[in-house]
Parts: structure tokens; C-alpha cells; sequence
């Protein structure tokens, strides 16, 4: 193959896969990950079996029961299917340093550098193929192109479990009949837009001029048309810094109670600083997401020139963002949420705000009571309140211990 051997590898049903392996009897049956089919979470994965019923991600939790009432519905583990994605990675970083991590079971690989060592291009994505699956014992999906648009829009193809090579040759005939929801910058407006233009296929896409796409889409025009001929120059980037950290709530029952929701957002705060502190990392970015009953979901973000990992730090950054999207008890939530992206590593160096080796201490200290004694062990003043009216649960975060007690 001529040009960059860029493969994009992603695992199919990855939660929903891992708990199959981990119990045998669940094999062939329609697995539900999220929570349990009264809970008011949403679907995290559905297995293939499962997404036969119109279950799919993000699906709330109650309507993948009446689509799939004989669903296996499990909360699942993170913690298990952090450790798969890590040996999944491991394996991968074996063929080539030049590997990206997408998401939790998503990764690029540039085998440029190293083509040398891969005289027979095909053979090598049917063996990283087979050591998955021996190694890890899941199935994944293989797209191999000659850049990260092209890769992935054939791992799109392959799944579940084939694995399909677009050579250079072949590239434009494959683009031509791909639907054009299939390209990244296709989104539900530019589809409507896309639509009453009769454009349903990329190749429809191809026929319009760049200066048409930009007026019709503005800047993002300009992406459709370099996307609808398959031109992609962007770089497989290596790094172990994962590009946000987040936690959020879904409540048991919807929360209007500006105190307690505060008291909520402090504890998603402390549960993100773990990570943080655990990978060395700080945070150029807080945002805060918040849900209300009706499903209508805003965010906030705060961008920070001396970036944060400290607790008090970050909750008074997401104190403020929440304020500002909550100013009152003027509607409920149902979900809470904090991010940190725009992630550095290492301690940041600032005229201004120094570093404190005290909070740092300290952040320490919390840290290791609770690895000992488990998160409840030591809670701040707002957490207790929390406490008081909940029972801290050590994987699921708070449970509520009445229902009366939202209101
Ligand atoms: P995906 O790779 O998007 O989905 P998948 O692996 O379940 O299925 P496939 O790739 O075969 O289409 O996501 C990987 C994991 O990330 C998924 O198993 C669960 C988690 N996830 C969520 O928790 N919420 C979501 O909305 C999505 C899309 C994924
Ligand atoms: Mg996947």
C-alpha cells in the first residue's frame, strides 16, 4: 500500500462483550449494560443481540425494557472494563509506538514507520485480528486505509468482527456508496439540509462545489467537501493523556434542592480529582453539564490559564459554572455532571497562582484514607450532608435511603 497504513481497531459491544466473557451463560442473549430496567439511567452498551430490538447507547434504561423486555440488564463494573481496555492497548502499542487511544476501545495505529516490519500488510491485521481475540477473548473490528477518516469509515463496515482494507484504488468507489450520515461532519441539521437536497450518498456530496458547501454550511462546508473526497492529513497522535476526565449523576428521583444538588456536584468533583491526581494530570478546562426533568441539557465551561487539579480548586470552578446554569430552583434535574479536558501533565509553573505543596499534601492524605477505609471513610461538610439523607454505596456513589427526602 502506498502512502500512511493507518488502522483503526475498535471492540465490538466492549461492556457488553467483557461480560460475556466473565459469564459464559450470557452468551447469545440480548445483554443490556447501564443499570437495571426500572433505574433511570441510560443504556451504556447493548449487545448485538440486544440492539436487534432497536437497543442502542443512550437509550434511557426504562425504554430498552419495553423494546427488550427479555433483556439481560446488568449495571456492569468500570473498574473490569478499564483493565480489558489497558491490556488491549498493550497489545496494540507492541506493533507500533504510533498508536492513538480514541476512546476506552477505540485506537489508531500509523504503521508507516514501521512498515518494514510488516511486509504483508493484510496478514497483519488478520493476526492483530486473532491475538485479540485469543488474548483478550474479544471480538473486534478492524478498518485499514490510508488515513483516520478512511480507517474508521471502514471499521464501520467491518463491524461486527471483519476487518476491511480500503486500498488506495479503491477508496473513491468505496466512499461513492456510503450513505452520507456516515461522514463526521454529517450531522442531524446538515442531514435535513442534505436531505431536501436529495443528496443521500457521499458520491451525490461529491458533485457540489466548495463554495456551494460553504454557503450552505458555513465553515463546516469546507470539511464536507475535503471529507466527501476521503482527504484526511490528521496525524496519529500518541499519547497517554486522555483528552477529558468526567463523572456525573442520574437521580433516583429528580433533584430541585439547590443545597443538595451542590452537595452532589462537590462529590463528582472529588470522585474526578481521583483520577486526575492518580495520572498526574491538570486541567485546562471545567465544565459542568446539567439535565433537566424535561431531558433539556445545557452545559457551562470555564477555561483556565493556570490549570487545576486541586479539590477545593475545582469544585469552586464548577461551584461557579453551576451557579450560572442553575441560578434558582426554577426547574428539577435529573442528571448532574462535571468534565475536566484541556488535560497537561505534570505540575503547572505560574507567576501568579503558585502551586501549593500544602493542598497537595492533602489531596494525598484524603486520598489514601479513602483507598484504605473506602470513599466514605472521610467526607467534606458538604458531602455529609449528603450522606445524611443518602447511603453512600461503594461503587454506585450515593443511593438515596428515602424518596421523600428530594423534595
Ligand atoms: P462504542 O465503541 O461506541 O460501542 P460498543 O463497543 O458498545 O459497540 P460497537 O463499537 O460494536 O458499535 O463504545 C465503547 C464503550 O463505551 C461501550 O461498550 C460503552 C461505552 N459507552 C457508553 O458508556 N456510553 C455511550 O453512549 C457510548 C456510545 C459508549
Ligand atoms: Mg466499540
Amino acid at each position: 500500500m502506498k502512502g500512511r497504513w493507518i488502522l483503526h481497531i475498535d471492540i465490538d459491544a466492549f461492556f457488553a462483550a467483557v461480560e460475556k466473557l466473565l459469564h459464559p451463560s450470557l452468551q447469545g442473549k440480548p445483554v443490556i449494560v447501564g443499570g437495571l430496567p426500572h433505574e433511570r439511567g441510560v443504556v451504556s452498551t447493548a449487545s448485538y443481540e440486544a440492539r436487534k430490538y432497536g437497543v442502542h447507547s443512550g437509550l434511557p434504561l426504562q425504554k430498552a425494557y419495553q423494546l427488550c423486555p427479555q433483556g439481560v440488564f446488568l449495571r456492569g463494573n468500570y473498574q473490569i472494563y478499564e483493565a480489558f481496555s489497558e491490556k488491549f492497548f498493550r497489545l496494540l502499542s507492541g506493533y507500533t509506538p504510533d498508536t492513538e487511544k480514541a476512546s476506552m476501545d477505540e485506537a489508531y495505529l500509523d504503521l508507516t514507520r514501521c512498515r518494514i516490519l510488516y511486509p504483508f500488510f493484510s496478514r497483519t491485521l488478520q493476526e492483530i485480528h486473532r491475538r485479540i481475540q485469543k488474548e483478550l477473548g474479544l471480538s473486534v473490528s478492524i478498518g485499514a486505509a490510508s488515513n483516520k477518516l478512511l480507517a474508521k469509515l471502514a471499521t464501520a463496515q467491518a463491524k461486527p468482527g471483519g476487518v476491511v482494507e480500503i486500498e488506495p484504488e479503491r477508496e473513491k468507489e468505496f466512499l461513492k456508496n456510503l450513505d452520507v450520515e456516515n461522514l463526521p461532519g454529517v450531522g442531524p441539521k446538515a442531514q435535513a439540509i442534505l436531505r431536501m437536497l436529495n443528496v443521500h450518498k457521499i458520491g451525490d456530496l461529491q458533485g457540489f462545489p466548495r463554495a456551494t458547501l460553504h454557503s450552505l454550511f458555513g465553515l463546516n462546508g469546507k470539511e464536507l467537501y475535503l471529507q466527501a473526497r476521503g482527504i484526511d492529513s490528521r496525524p496519529v497522535v500518541t499519547s497517554s493523556v486522555p483528552r477529558s476526565i468526567s463523572r456525573e449523576t442520574t437521580f433516583l428521583k429528580d433533584i430541585w434542592n439547590q443545597r443538595l444538588l451542590l452537595a452532589h456536584l462537590a462529590y463528582l468533583c472529588d470522585r474526578l480529582v481521583l483520577p486526575l491526581r492518580q495520572k498526574g494530570l491538570f486541567a485546562h478546562v471545567i465544565e459542568v453539564t446539567a439535565r433537566y426533568s424535561d431531558f433539556c441539557t445545557e452545559t457551562r465551561r470555564k477555561t483556565l490559564l493556570t490549570p487545576l487539579q486541586e479539590r477545593g480548586e475545582i469544585f469552586s470552578a464548577a461551584h461557579d459554572l453551576f451557579l450560572d446554569l442553575f441560578p434558582s430552583s426554577r426547574n428539577s434535574l435529573r442528571l448532574v455532571g462535571v468534565k475536566a479536558s484541556e488535560l497537561v501533565e505534570g505540575k503547572p509553573l505560574s507567576l501568579f497562582e503558585p502551586y501549593s505543596p500544602k493542598q497537595e499534601k492533602l489531596g494525598g492524605a484524603v486520598e489514601q484514607v479513602r483507598e484504605k477505609y473506602g470513599f466514605g471513610s472521610l467526607l467534606t461538610i458538604r458531602e455529609k450532608m449528603l450522606e445524611d439523607l443518602y447511603t453512600l454505596k461503594k461503587d454506585r456513589g450515593f443511593v438515596l435511603k428515602t424518596a421523600s427526602l428530594t423534595k
